[in-house]
């Protein structure tokens, strides 16, 4: 027995390359925390010094946002990840997926490493947790079971605006959309799935926000294929690779120190997040 998941479980992350669905905070604290990104929106609708608040949303948003760096502690969740990944985690991005109601944001079909500069890893798993009614009318991801098995295989970047992905990337395989398993989750669950596997979601055609924050983590293990070292919070267990620059947690909400560590791995990270792309990839170029 693993100190969250049961043997069957990760058999089956290894298997399937996810795991769904998962109980992580109960409908009461889901609505919390729910309310707190909302009054995020609405206090900073204007943007935080010359970015828009979505720039912090969607990537690496526990450097500069406490909320979502305490949200990537909650110790249920570091088990369960720990059941997947051993006893050593640290978090390299938090970002939240927001649908609007009714809307034609999509994500397309893609494997998440690929251009991570991380490699080929099995030591990198996202965990996604809902903070609303995540139903396939609200556009749920959906998974192909087993193809994290596969390499990465080669993508091409769309750039179409309503992809909420940072190059509209998507995989240039043929995807049987038979195969597909929809990850529903009620505000409160999470999935857990492999940097590898295949997955997407569709539109939001339900009448209310669809609100997901995925949380990747890496073991301090993993290697970076550049000369520049990538930036992992430490949440559990030790960090003695070297492979990582350490940072902590925020000590403010979008402090002077945290917006300019903030823009620090902004910028190391922009040379291996926007390789070979033929068009400005917005999140990662300042
Ligand atoms: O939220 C979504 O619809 C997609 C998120 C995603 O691709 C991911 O977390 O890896």
């Amino acid at each position: 027995m693993g100190k969250n998941l049961t043997p069957e479980q990760t058999n089956a992350y290894e298997e399937q390359g996810y795991l769904l669905p998962l109980d992580l905070f109960s409908l009461q604290e889901a609505f919390d925390y729910r309310q707190e990104i909302e009054n995020l929106e609405t206090q900073y609708r204007n943007g935080v010094g010359e970015y828009p608040l979505n720039q912090f949303f969607r990537i690496n948003g526990q450097i500069v946002i406490p909320l979502l760096a305490q949200i990537a502690q909650t110790p249920k969740l570091l088990d369960a990840v720990e059941d997947i990944l051993g006893p050593d985690l640290l978090v390299w991005s938090c970002e939240l997926f927001i649908k609007e109601a009714g809307t034609e944001k999509t994500v397309s079909w893609h494997q998440d490493l690929t251009y991570w500069g991380m490699g080929e890893t099995d030591d990198e798993v996202t965990a996604w947790i809902a903070f609303s009614d995540v139903s396939k009318a609200a556009g749920c991801m959906r998974f192909i079971p087993g193809s994290h098995k596969q390499r990465i295989v080669p993508h091409h970047d769309t750039f179409n605006e309503d992809n909420l992905l940072s190059r509209g990337q998507e995989v240039a395989v043929e995807v049987n959309e038979d195969d597909a398993v929809y990850d529903e989750l009620r505000p409160g669950q999470m999935s857990l799935h492999h940097g590898r596997l295949f997955h997407a979601s569709g539109p939001n055609k339900s009448d209310d926000r669809r609100i997901g924050m995925a949380i990747r983590f890496v073991t301090p293990g993993v290697e970076h294929n550049s000369e520049n070292k990538d930036f992992g919070m430490l949440v559990r267990g030790a960090d003695k690779g070297g492979n990582w620059i350490n940072v902590a947690p925020p000590g403010q909400l979008f402090g002077t120190h945290e917006l300019s560590l903030y823009d620090e791995i902004l910028a190391k990270q922009s040379s291996t997040l926007t390789a070979g792309a033929e068009q400005t990839v917005g999140l990662y170029t300042k």
